[in-house]
């Protein structure tokens, strides 16, 4: 379902069975996680929310999915921030109810705000792409996805601080655990935010990651 404006297509895709596909050019109340905002431009950017079967992965399926659609350079920040040489390109928001996930992707493509990243690709290509990925990541094996997530991640081996409701503290991302915690100096974190301090050594960033399949 394609439409010019709504006010998120989380809201729009929540209604719709799953394997539905929401995508608008404009959103006026587009949501970040943790009732943050997601703000792009009307045509600026790609916005979708696929409606899918729940999955105990889920969200680092789509941010490696999402990933793989963008292609080279791009890499993950837990827990699925898209990033593009250090700056963010897009998010991604997994809200699940009744027996549904709705999946919400934005990306820049035209225009980014101030210190973000945007894409030079054609928008209706990138949603062709990210549709076959998520796809295939969701039905991939467990352990493909969190080998993969590790491959793409910039935050394993980074200091971070972590930042819980009433509770922030500082340490070393280690790895993501089995259901995709982030394990930081061996506590996990399942939820909250994560906020990268100084870089280490020549940098997850930097490093070349080659294409892989979900098959492995
Ligand atoms: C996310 O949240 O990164 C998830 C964003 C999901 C957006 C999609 S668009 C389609 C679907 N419909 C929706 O309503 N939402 C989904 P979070 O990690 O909480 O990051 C939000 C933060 O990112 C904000 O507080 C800003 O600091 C920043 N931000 C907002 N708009 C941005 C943009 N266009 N590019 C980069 N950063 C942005």
């Amino acid at each position: 379902m394609r439409l010019a404006s709504v006010t998120s297509t989380q809201e729009v895709a929540r209604d719709l069975p799953i394997g539905s596909v929401v995508v608008a050019d404009h959103q006026t109340a587009g949501r970040g996680r943790l009732d943050r905002r997601w703000d792009a431009p009307p045509g600026s950017a790609m916005l979708a929310s696929f409606v899918l079967d729940p999955h105990p992965l889920l969200s680092l399926a789509a941010g490696v999915a999402a990933a793989e659609a963008c292609g080279a350079n791009v890499r993950l920040k837990w827990p699925n921030d898209l990033m593009l040489r250090g700056r963010k390109l897009g998010g991604i928001l997994v809200e699940v109810s009744g027996g549904k996930a709705v999946v919400g992707i934005g990306i820049n493509l035209t225009s980014a705000p101030p210190g973000a990243a945007r894409l030079r690709l054609p928008p209706d290509d990138l949603l062709d792409r990210l549709g076959a990925e998520l796809s295939a990541w969701t039905s991939a094996p467990h352990s493909r996805v969190l080998e993969r997530w590790r491959e793409l991640s910039v935050t394993l081996g980074r200091r971070v601080r972590v930042e819980l409701p009433g509770h922030t503290f500082e340490g070393t991302a280690q790895d993501i655990a089995e259901d995709g915690a982030l394990v930081v100096d061996g506590q996990r974190v399942g939820a909250g935010d994560v906020i990268h301090l100084r870089q280490q050594g020549p940098g997850a960033r930097s490093r070349a990651v080659p294409r892989r399949s979900a098959r492995g």
